[in-house]
Order: structure tokens, then C-alpha cells, then sequence
């Protein structure tokens, strides 16, 4: 289990300093994607560094009588990294000139972020519940920001990037469907894990949770990094620098 915290110690640093290397051929107006993705990495590698030193982790027992672990840096971990991910994503989507939908824009990140913090924090709720009902109940409710989240993102932000021109669409869409694909592990993770059915024991859990960690911050991170590296703005002309 702790080998696999050193792992992800270890994928987190060995992610920030690669896309701190590949984040010098990124134009200067691009290079908050770089600071984003070299941040989300080095937030997790301190999530990772205290759960691998015995911090952030506390034991329920629950009304059953069973003890569990909970690891609940992680959820502190993304607490902070993920809304950092939605954000990288969103400002691919969104449009530098356009001034007139700035407050339409800037209110559609502040809700994809709101969601995504009641998304993580009422995960950790449901890992801290004692009972059963009370542990579904929160879940369902994560759950439910979970999927205002998918809406945000496939829907209005996703025609916004199709507007820029085909570069950002193209781009935008890449990330999206990795990051659809790998944020669904989570919530399926944690159901057949030691917090839901108990199909997964601790150390699978732990495993799983740590290559996809990795995928999603730092291959997420190179996807971002690399690719708006060559990215050509339709609006671009329009702009001063
Ligand atoms: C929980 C359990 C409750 C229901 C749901 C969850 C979703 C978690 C997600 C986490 C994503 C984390 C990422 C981290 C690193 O980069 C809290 C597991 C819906 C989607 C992407």
C-alpha cells in the first residue's frame, strides 16, 4: 500500500518537472497552462508524500462495528487540483476577444467550480459517514454535482471551443474525452471499494487510485501542455500584444 504512495510521490514529480521541460516551447499567453499543470502535480505529490508518511488518514467505525480507513488528503488533494483541471479545460473553450460574454463566461467557471467543490466535498462526507443511509445519501448528492459538471462541460463549453476553429475544437475535445473517461473511475472506484461494497480491498483501492491520479493530472497535464503548445487562434488578428 505505502508503495504505491511512493509511486504516485514519485509520478507526481517526475509529471511537474516534464511538463515544466515541454512548458518552455508554449508561447507566452499559453503559459498559465503550464503553471496550472505543473501546480496540480506538486499539490499531489504533497497529498501523496503525507499519506505515504501515515498523515491524512483517519479510521471510522462504523455502526456495524467495522473499522475503515480513510484517506481523506485525497479528497484536500482534489479539492484544490480539480477545479485547477475544469479550468485548464475551460480556457482552452473559451474565447480571448468577446469581451461582451466575459461575465457569461467567467459565471459559467464559477459554477463549474462550485460544483466541483460540492463534488469532492460531500465525497469526503460520504467516506466519513458511520451509516449506511446517511454514506448513500451523500454519495447520491456528489453524484448529482458530478453530473452538472458533465453538463457544463459537453454542453456550452464544447460549442464555445467548436467556435474558436478547429485547432481548439479538436483540442478540446481530446481533453475532454479523457478526462470523461478517467473522472468516471472514481466515483466506480469508491463503490466497489473499502467506502462502497467492499468488492476492491484497501490495497487495490489504493493502486487504482494512484495510476489514475497519475493519468489524470499528469498525462492530462502533457495533454494540455503539448497541445496548446501549437495552437492557432481564429481570433488572434483581432488581438494586441
Ligand atoms: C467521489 C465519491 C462520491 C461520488 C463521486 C466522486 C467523484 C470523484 C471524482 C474525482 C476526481 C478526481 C480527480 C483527481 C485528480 O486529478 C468523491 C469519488 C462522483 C470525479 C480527477
Amino acid at each position: 500500500m505505502n508503495t504505491w504512495l511512493w509511486v504516485g510521490v514519485i509520478g507526481m514529480v517526475v509529471g511537474m518537472i516534464t511538463i515544466v521541460g515541454l512548458g518552455r516551447r508554449v508561447p507566452e499567453d499559453r503559459v498559465h497552462h503550464v503553471v496550472g499543470s505543473a501546480f496540480i502535480c506538486a499539490v499531489a505529490a504533497c497529498a501523496y508524500y503525507a499519506m505515504a508518511n501515515g498523515q491524512g488518514i483517519h479510521t471510522v467505525t462504523d455502526a456495524t462495528g467495522v473499522e475503515r480507513t480513510v484517506y481523506w488528503a485525497r479528497y484536500v488533494d482534489w479539492a484544490v487540483t480539480t477545479p485547477l483541471l475544469l479550468v485548464g479545460l475551460a480556457t482552452v473553450g473559451m474565447p480571448r476577444v468577446r469581451a461582451l460574454h466575459a461575465r457569461e463566461q467567467n459565471g459559467r467557471i464559477g459554477g463549474l467550480v462550485g460544483a466541483d467543490v460540492m463534488m469532492i466535498a460531500t465525497g469526503l462526507f460520504a467516506s466519513l459517514s458511520t451509516q449506511a443511509h446517511v454514506r448513500w445519501t451523500w454519495f447520491a448528492i456528489s453524484c448529482v454535482a458530478f453530473a452538472c459538471i458533465l453538463v457544463i462541460i459537453t454542453g456550452p463549453m464544447r460549442l464555445d471551443a467548436a467556435a474558436r476553429g478547429h485547432d481548439h475544437k479538436a483540442l478540446y475535445n481530446r481533453l475532454l474525452g479523457t478526462l470523461v473517461v478517467l473522472w468516471f473511475v472514481y466515483p466506480l472506484v469508491w463503490v466497489a471499494g473499502t467506502e462502497g461494497v467492499g468488492a476492491l480491498g484497501l490495497n487495490q483501492e489504493v493502486a487504482i487510485f494512484a495510476v489514475v491520479d497519475i493519468l489524470a493530472k499528469v498525462g492530462f497535464g502533457l495533454l494540455l501542455v503539448s497541445g496548446s503548445a501549437g495552437l492557432r487562434d481564429k481570433d488572434e488578428k483581432h488581438v494586441n500584444r
